[in-house]
């Protein structure tokens, strides 16, 4: 399979992960920006990234993305059956993609990729957020992660993967997510990083974050 993306993208990070959990082979190929190779210009009608090819099966969205993987290998799903940890799993993955990302994107963008695109940064909207939006995500985990090291079903789940991955990118260029203030989630976000599949994912995105931080 390919995935058509930008490695330090919160949202290719976590098909990126997703695969290796599940054991499914993927290759990535560079795209973004309306530029890419013909299965992401097709595959993604609207430009975003990542987008999927797996043969003649095209697919852009992360969401649509792992649940597609995570029907074709059956197994121990990342997407928990049981009615309430699924339920509970799709929130977590709303809250990561929308109002952790949209809180997230704000200090990475304006921080780090900006620059890189030759955009002019918005650093006071960077630090507002950071000092605004950030702390009441973390109070938010502080206050879910009580008696347990998993956000659903006591085990690694796409909950764990989506709400870390815009944090992963936020803590990339902010210091923000203290140990003392939220000891709780600041332990899961380092048990999340230091599973294989996402150190691995990181340590192949590195080339491409480390001269955005320069
Ligand atoms: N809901 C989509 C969001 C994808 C998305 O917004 N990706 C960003 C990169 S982090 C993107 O493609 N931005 C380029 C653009 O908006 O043109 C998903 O889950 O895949």
């Amino acid at each position: 399979m390919i995935i058509h993306g930008a490695r330090p993208s919160p949202f290719v990070r976590k098909v990126i992960v997703f695969a290796a959990e599940k054991g499914i082979e993927v290759t990535v190929e560079p795209a973004g920006f309306g530029r890419g190779a013909e299965g992401y210009l097709k595959g993604s009608p609207f430009g975003k990234i990542p987008a999927l090819e797996d043969g003649d099966f095209l697919l852009c969205d992360s969401t649509a993305i792992v649940t597609y993987m995570d029907a074709l290998q059956p197994g121990e799903e990342m997407i928990p059956a049981a009615p309430k940890e699924r339920a509970r799993t799709i929130w977590y993955e709303e809250f990561g993609d929308t109002i952790v990302q949209a809180a997230g994107q704000k200090i990475f963008f304006n921080r780090a990729v900006a620059k890189r695109l030759k955009r002019e940064p918005d650093l006071a909207a960077a630090d507002l957020a950071e000092a605004q939006e950030m702390p009441k995500i973390h109070d938010y985990l502080e206050s879910v992660l009580v008696d347990r090291d998993w956000l659903v079903a006591d085990r690694f789940t796409l909950a764990d993967l989506a709400v870390a991955c815009p944090l992963i990118n936020v803590g990339y260029v902010s210091a923000g997510l203290s140990a003392d203030r939220w000891p709780r989630t600041a332990s899961w976000l380092e048990r999340v990083k230091a599973r294989p599949s996402v150190a691995a994912a990181m340590a192949a995105e590195w080339p491409m974050v480390e001269p955005m931080l320069a």
